[in-house]
């Protein structure tokens, strides 16, 4: 199973991420595919193909983790694209920096999963939730990244992460299916 941890936001949250890639985005200009309102995610560690019973060890270490953890407030401001904005990919919804407990909760995650035997590259935490996947070169979306950016800021709460598997569909979007939740104490 290809999976990933993700940290996941209220129904409300989504439904305001949703509404600015799904109108003012898609308005000012058609990129690509809004990623689904239900789908919207903070990822925290991507894990690829994975084994059950590999899964079965990370969800033990992971609910011992996080069931000591306290929620997570930040506030979801700014837009950027991957890897940039001349050429991009996909376009994200960014989180105000420094957020110590959202970066403190994604190095924890990270090292029970390296302690499993998962490996990751070097690259820093850069935590971000897709709005848009770009379908095709777009040429410079830096007009409309400032354009659409001032609409978010939102408060948002971290009240749980989830174990998603990721499945890749025919008609290539994604269909994320949450396997477990650990939820964080208030
Ligand atoms: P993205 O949103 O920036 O594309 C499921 O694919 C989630 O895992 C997505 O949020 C995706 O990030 C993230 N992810 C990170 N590394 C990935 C990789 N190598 N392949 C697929 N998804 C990855």
């Amino acid at each position: 199973m290809r999976i990933f941890l993700a940290a996941e936001f209220s129904r409300e949250v989504r439904k305001d991420l949703f509404v600015i890639s799904s109108r003012k985005l898609q308005h000012a200009a058609p990129l690509g595919r809004c990623v689904l309102e239900e789908n919207l995610h903070l990822t925290l560690v991507f894990l690829g193909e994975t084994g059950t019973e590999t899964i079965a060890v990370l969800t033990h270490q992971l609910r011992k983790l996080l069931a000591a953890r306290r929620s997570i407030s930040l506030q979801i401001s700014g837009m950027g694209a991957f890897p940039d904005a001349v050429n991009p990919r996909v376009l994200w919804a960014g989180v105000q920096q420094p957020n110590e407990h959202l970066s403190s909760l994604q190095r924890d995650v990270e090292r029970v999963c390296k302690e499993i035997g998962f490996s990751f590259d070097a690259r820093p935490f850069h935590p971000h939730i897709t709005l848009m996947r770009c379908s095709r070169k777009q040429g410079d979306v830096s007009h409309i990244i400032e354009s659409c950016q001032e609409n978010i800021r939102f408060e948002a709460v971290i009240s749980s992460v989830v174990l998603f598997a990721s499945q890749s569909l025919p008609d290539g979007r994604s269909r994320y299916t949450p396997i477990a939740i650990y939820p964080l104490g208030s």
